[in-house]
């Protein structure tokens, strides 16, 4: 039972009298406009935006006054952020209930640093397999890794689902622009059948090469997709058993399982227990993205990350990206009672960076319970969500302008566009300008009536403003950016879920989740009609569809 494995390290915890200090200067702030704020301090822009690792964040549009800020950052050293930041840089089992260590960090320590976990520095481990890596996607660049009949592979599909797609997917999306075109990356992680056949319908087998990641390798999308998998490229290779060591590979942490689905152990890119999913996209989980954009470029993406790394463990709070992002997130989540962030990137590559920060975020910090075991006292995380900008300011934004929920959101920009057509870039960017002071300013009865608008009209037009925004932005789309920006958002990620003292880094809910189809997987295909045990709703459902799927 989880909760009552005693925690391995006990964060030191005092009785956060911030919390309620926050408490009482809400219902003050709560009555203050960022109109007001911006007009008693003609600095206000300047001063509360930080700028570190190339990346600058622009926190001034926050509902905050230079009291909240120090009363946040007092929380978060109540919360014992400081020796949680260094319990998991140094390897301690801060993943109490499943008892890992949490060390994504260590996937992009330079070689030649230490970081040990269980007596034994795992530093060089993480440099042999990217060594490896390396060779497998060089050779497949260059064509030097032929298919099963010679031919070279222009197809590299990634079967993978959870942590060992969203990454994957998104980071080959965000890194486009620098892959290999010559080969086409696809991506099948759903069970639904449809996944498999869009993704193979213009392929042919004898240029395919499937990277089956699956750090359990018993999951069942996976699996039943890569057995899927299997026989597609069996049946267009003469069924030559020997074809499969040429067309798959697989990543992994489970030896014994890929060895039984067939493939050559060889030919499996290692990763440990100690890298949770979600955060694996820069572990042997990135195959594809380095196949795509080669050694090198993955390595400056992982210098990226290390950068954000460096950056969150050393920097004092204040001027501390991710901690202050954090610190914002729970300030809205737990004070103002905003149930949401809206993550909006203005540039088109990152189209799936909200869907792989849902998991993130959401996966991590969707906890009810402490460390200790306790319900929480608070709300945890919030729901992300979002769409690339400008195309969301067509459809939902709307709400973030005019409705009655008050939506945090971040704006994510570049200052160099990676493809340069004319004024678009331009015009990007002062969407993102325009979009977040709108927010802030909104718009007064006394603006819309000076604009001649009729009188019945004015409520319609009036935009209240006060509506938060943080701006992100830093200078281009490399691989090395994405990596700081994901590492930011971890970090944030560690930080609210610090101070709420939850387990960020287990997963019980998608657990259950691969456990309850099993049970029914038989009763839908079994020949006789099943003895049913569930409760009447679901019975039924069982029923209909087996007699509507024989009709
Ligand atoms: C991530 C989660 C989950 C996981 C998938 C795939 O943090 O645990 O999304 O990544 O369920 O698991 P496997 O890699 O074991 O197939």
């Amino acid at each position: 039972m989880a909760a009552q494995v005693q925690p391995l390290t006990k964060p030191p915890r005092t009785s956060q009298t911030a919390w309620s200090a926050l408490a009482s200067h809400y219902k003050t702030v709560s009555k203050l406009h960022l109109r007001q704020l911006f007009a008693d301090d003609p600095e206000r822009g300047e001063r509360l935006a930080v700028e570190a690792v190339g990346v600058y964040l622009d926190y001034s549009k926050n509902r905050v006054t230079d009291e909240t800020m120090r009363l946040l950052l007092q929380l978060a050293e109540e919360s014992g952020l400081r020796a949680r930041i260094d319990a998991m840089f140094h390897g301690e089992k801060i993943n109490i209930t499943e008892k890992r260590a949490v060390l994504h960090v260590a996937l992009r320590a330079p070689q030649g640093t230490s970081i040990v976990v269980d007596g034994k520095n795992v530093v060089p481990e993480v440099h042999a397999v990217l060594d490896r890596m390396a060779d497998f996607s060089n050779r497949v660049r260059s064509g030097e890794w032929k298919g099963h009949t010679g031919k070279r592979i222009r197809n590299v599909i990634n079967v993978g689902i959870g942590g060992s797609d969203l990454g994957p997917v998104m980071a080959y999306e965000a890194l486009k622009h620098y892959s290999d075109r010559a080969i086409t990356f696809r991506f099948i992680s759903n069970i639904d059948g449809t996944d498999f056949a869009e993704a193979v319908r213009d392929l042919v087998p004898s240029e395919t090469l499937f990277i089956i990641s699956s750090k359990t390798f018993t999951t069942l999308e996976t699996m039943t997709n890569a057995h899927t998998a299997r026989e597609w490229s069996l049946a267009g290779l003469g069924g030559d058993e020997k074809s499969v060591a040429k067309h798959f590979v697989a990543v992994s942490t489970n030896a014994s399982e890929v060895a039984k689905f067939g493939i050559d152990t060889a030919n499996m890119f290692e990763f440990w227990d100690w890298v949770g999913g979600r955060y694996s996209m820069d572990s042997a989980i990135g195959l594809s993205t380095m196949v795509a954009i080669g050694p090198e470029k993955f390595h400056a993406m992982l210098n990226g990350f290390h950068q954000m790394d460096e950056h969150f463990r050393t920097a004092p709070f204040q001027q501390n990206l991710p901690v202050l992002m954090g610190l914002l997130a729970i300030w809205y989540n737990d004070f103002f009672g905003s149930q949401t962030v809206a993550v909006l990137p203005y540039e088109q590559y990152l189209k799936r960076f909200p869907a792989y920060l849902q998991q993130l975020t959401m996966e991590s910090n969707g906890k009810h319970v402490t460390l200790a075991g306790k319900k929480v006292k608070h709300d945890t995380s919030p729901i992300y969500w979002g769409e690339p900008g400008t195309n969301g300011q067509h459809s939902f934004y709307q709400l973030i302008h005019q409705g009655t929920r008050l939506i945090p959101c971040d704006f994510i920009a570049f200052s160099k566009p990676l493809n340069p057509l004319g004024h678009h870039h331009d015009m990007l960017i002062a969407n993102v300008c325009a979009q977040t002071e709108a927010l802030a300013f909104g718009k007064t009865p006394a603006q819309v009536e000076a604009e001649g608008t009729p009188k019945w009209l004015i409520p319609h037009r009036v935009f209240e403003g006060n509506r938060p925004s943080n701006t992100i932005l830093a200078d281009k789309l490399t691989p090395e950016t994405l990596g700081k920006l994901v590492a930011l958002y971890e970090h944030s990620v560690f930080t609210q879920g610090t101070i709420w003292n939850i387990d960020s880094f287990d997963q019980w809910g998608v657990e259950l989740g691969k456990v309850l189809a099993q049970r029914i997987i038989p009763e839908l295909e079994s020949e006789t009609e099943p003895q049913l045990a569930h409760d009447s709703s679901t019975n039924n459902l069982i029923r209909y569809y087996r007699k509507s799927k024989q009709s």
